[in-house]
């Protein structure tokens, strides 16, 4: 349901909460200048989704699907966590149980010192082979060479999780368990479309969480949110948690 909040009424819900969760997409990132996926300067409108953020795309073309992960990882790169991000980080030391999950991939909450954010689709610096069982980090911008190589010689992969890809199981598993005892859930900039992420905060609701969602615009999870904040996330967050 839709109320007619005041941040004050919140700031006070949130401080007495004992086990806190919190979603994050891609629009707690926007104020720092990384484009969403879905908005008006969002990263599908130039790019098909099924182009690039598919595996069958990577086999098709990896080196168009690296091309397009090289110039993102280089835009990143040169951005930092912005009010929002920090809102979160220090809210993490006021709750006794916290727990982060976010949709993101861009590394900003670890920046902005959140402890352990749980990376439902993975993490664009992290790399593996998609033959040996290689995993490993590469910071390089831009790249040397696109595609990159193993040292076994095969392809490397973003770790990222694709369409059609099941998402990792033991940070899914510790998202769905925060979701399930959460007594606020909070859901920060999400279009709320992309499965399974998109059902934490029912399933929190289900299990008696009050749901807290800030976006700038209403999305279908809103007429399930006990309270729905619209504006930007970089403003409203700071607000919330002081
Ligand atoms: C602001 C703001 C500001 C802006 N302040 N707010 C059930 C039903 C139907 C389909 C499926 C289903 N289960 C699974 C599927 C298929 C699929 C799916 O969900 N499809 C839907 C699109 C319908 N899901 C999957 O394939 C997932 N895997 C899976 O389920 O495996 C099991 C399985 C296997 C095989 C078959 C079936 C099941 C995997 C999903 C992986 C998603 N990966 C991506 C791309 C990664 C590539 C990369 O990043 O490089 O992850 S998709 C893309 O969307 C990215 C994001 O993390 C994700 C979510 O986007 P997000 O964060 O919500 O961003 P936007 O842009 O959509 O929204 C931004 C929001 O911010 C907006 O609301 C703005 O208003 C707001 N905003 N500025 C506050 N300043
Ligand atoms: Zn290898």
């Amino acid at each position: 349901m839709m109320t007619a909040d005041n941040i004050a009424g919140i700031r006070e819900l949130l401080a007495a909460a004992k086990r806190l969760a919190v979603l994050t997409g891609a629009g707690i990132s926007a104020e720092s200048g990384v484009p969403t996926f879905r908005g008006v300067d969002g990263l599908w409108r130039k790019f098909r989704a099924e182009d690039l953020a598919t595996p069958g795309a990577f086999r098709e073309n990896p080196t168009l699907v690296w091309e397009w992960y090289d110039w993102r990882r280089t835009l990143v790169a040169q951005k930092k966590p912005n009010p929002g991000h920090f809102s979160l980080a220090r809210l993490e030391r006021q709750i006794p149980e916290f727990t982060l999950i976010t949709q993101n991939v861009d590394g900003l909450h670890d920046l902005a010192g959140s402890r352990r954010p749980l990376k439902l689709h993975g993490d664009i610096w992290s790399v593996r082979c998609t033959r040996c069982d290689y995993r490993g980090t590469m910071r390089q911008t831009p790249l040397a060479e696109i595609p990159p190589h193993c040292s076994c010689g095969s392809l490397l992969r973003p770790d990222i999780v694709w369409f059609g890809e099941m998402l990792p199981e033991r940070i899914i598993e510790e998202a769905w368990q925060a979701a399930q005892t959460a007594d606020i859930f909070m859901v920060v900039g999400t279009s709320a479309l992309v499965q399974p992420a998109a059902s934490l905060p029912m399933q929190a609701k289900q299990n008696g969480a009050v749901v807290i969602e800030v976006n700038l615009e209403e999305t279908p999870l809103s007429p399930y949110a006990d309270h729905v904040l619209l504006g930007p996330s970089g403003t409203l967050l700071p607000q919330m948690i002081p």
